[in-house]
């Protein structure tokens, strides 16, 4: 873990090596993924069929290609009550909040009489791809799928690798209660391409999303323009900001929440309490003793962990923008100042009461967020990433009168003739004559 602070004299540039540090790697797998895309583009079913034999260790004809909806159903009805009702809490209170995401079509006349639109629509198709073993979350499941329900997609295909025929019996449930219809025992970039070119069984969708490993992410990478695709997805990382007031005990919990994902995860505590900040470096280590997941905790912590300490909260705001974090907690009693100054950050956790795992879990927004400073430009998953719109206009013998002699002007200028034309030749009265 790393130490700053922002009052010494090397605090600029450590601090810029931190913000810079590339904690993805790149396992350079693009040739392997191309020639993956270009066979089952080529042989579509038999090409998935020996993939899965080759890379999962199942034969697809022997334990089926696709899961039945019996199975899913009797995998929601094994669940404990308990997390059953978990389950369908979340998903009823990410359903609500991206209900309010439904964009509004536009339509109206403007000063020049010209009538102007936009009116939006789903994608036809949408493929969910589920990562196979520790990382299949039915969280992810119900907040990759739910956006694109409230959209409107009609059909959502989901792939998954299945190693050995075995499938992680809460990802059927969340699947079940998320009502997909589709579910592929295929995974890796192979499942990939055979969702975005579709094969002799699997229809192909528009739209890919969903976490995976290196080679997932690169086949979604080169398919893009193919299919449209979410996001390229980084380690996950949290950013605290925290007043000396805060129990260290919980701040340390919210630190290793995101260290416990994997080993390049980050989290960065910053405060204005040097006491503070020595008491939730003893409580992470504290609790990192306990965690059934230390391992990934630890040398997520000591390899990219930092306690930043500043002067006043407010010095840290800039810094915390710099960063652009995916995650950023505000543990504060006025929140809203310190949020006032945020720019980039992909989701904000205010007050002392509001813990980012209660947003990973049931609180409503997506947790599916941009990292490694993709808040600059990014943003969660929404109901628009499964959507498109259409612009439409209007125009009649005025409107066209009023604004189609700049068109033909532009035309020409740029030595178009037959675009002028079509403007031009309307630019004349009902009986034929120029105007
Ligand atoms: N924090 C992760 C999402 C997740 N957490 C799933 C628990 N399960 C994404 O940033
Ligand atoms: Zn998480």
């Amino acid at each position: 873990m790393l130490r700053l602070d922002s009052a010494d004299a090397g605090f600029a540039a450590a601090f810029e090596t931190l913000v810079n540090a590339r904690r993805e790697a790149d396992a350079d797998v693009s040739r392997d993924v191309s020639a993956i895309l270009a066979r089952v583009r080529a042989e579509g079913d038999a090409a998935l069929a020996d993939y899965t034999r080759r890379f999962d260790g199942h034969d697809l004809e022997t334990t089926g290609w696709s899961v039945s909806a019996t199975e899913c159903r009797a995998a929601l009805d094994g669940l404990s009550r308990d997390l059953r009702d978990a389950l369908e809490l979340a998903a009823t209170r990410i359903v609500a909040y991206h209900e309010k995401q439904r964009p509004v079509d536009s339509d109206s006349v403007d000063g020049a009489g010209v009538r102007l639109g936009a009116r939006w629509n789903a994608v036809d198709a949408a493929g969910l791809y589920v990562p196979g073993g520790r990382a299949a979350y039915p969280s992810s499941l119900l907040m990759n799928v739910i956006p694109a329900k409230v959209a409107g997609v009609q059909r959502i295909a989901m792939v998954t690798p299945t190693p050995g025929g075995e499938i992680n019996p809460l990802v059927l449930a969340a699947a079940q209660i998320a009502g997909i219809e589709e579910v592929w025992r295929v995974g890796g970039a192979q499942a990939i391409a055979g969702l975005a070119y579709g094969t002799q069984r699997i229809r192909p969708v528009d739209v890919i999303v969903g976490p995976g490993n290196a080679w997932v992410a690169e086949a979604k990478r080169q398919l893009y323009g193919v299919v449209g695709i979410d996001m390229v997805a980084g380690p996950s990382e949290i950013v605290v900001v925290a007043d000396g007031r805060n129990d260290p005990d919980w701040i340390a919990a919210d630190l290793l929440s995101q260290a416990e994902h994997d080993p390049t995860s980050q989290s960065i505590l910053f405060t204005d309490d040097a006491r503070f900040a020595d008491a939730v470096a003893d409580a992470v280590e504290r609790q990192l003793a306990e965690l059934s997941t230390r391992e990934t905790a630890t040398t997520s912590w000591n390899a990219n962990g930092a306690i930043i300490l500043v002067p006043t909260l407010d010095v840290a705001m800039p810094l915390v923008d710099a960063l652009a974090p995916e995650h950023l907690e505000l543990a504060v009693d006025d929140p809203d100042t310190l949020f006032a100054a945020v720019r980039h950050a992909g989701s904000v956790f205010m007050g002392r009461m509001t813990p980012e795992a209660v947003g990973d879990y049931v609180a409503g927004p997506n947790h599916v967020l941009p990292t490694g400073r993709r808040a600059r430009f990014s943003s969660g998953l929404s109901v628009l990433d499964f959507m498109k719109r259409t612009s439409f206009l209007q125009l009649d013998n005025g409107a066209l009168h009023a604004i189609g002699p700049a068109a033909v002007a532009l035309a020409t200028a740029e030595g178009l003739p037959a675009h002028a034309a079509s403007v031009a030749r309307r630019l004349v009265n009902h009986h034929g004559k120029e105007d």
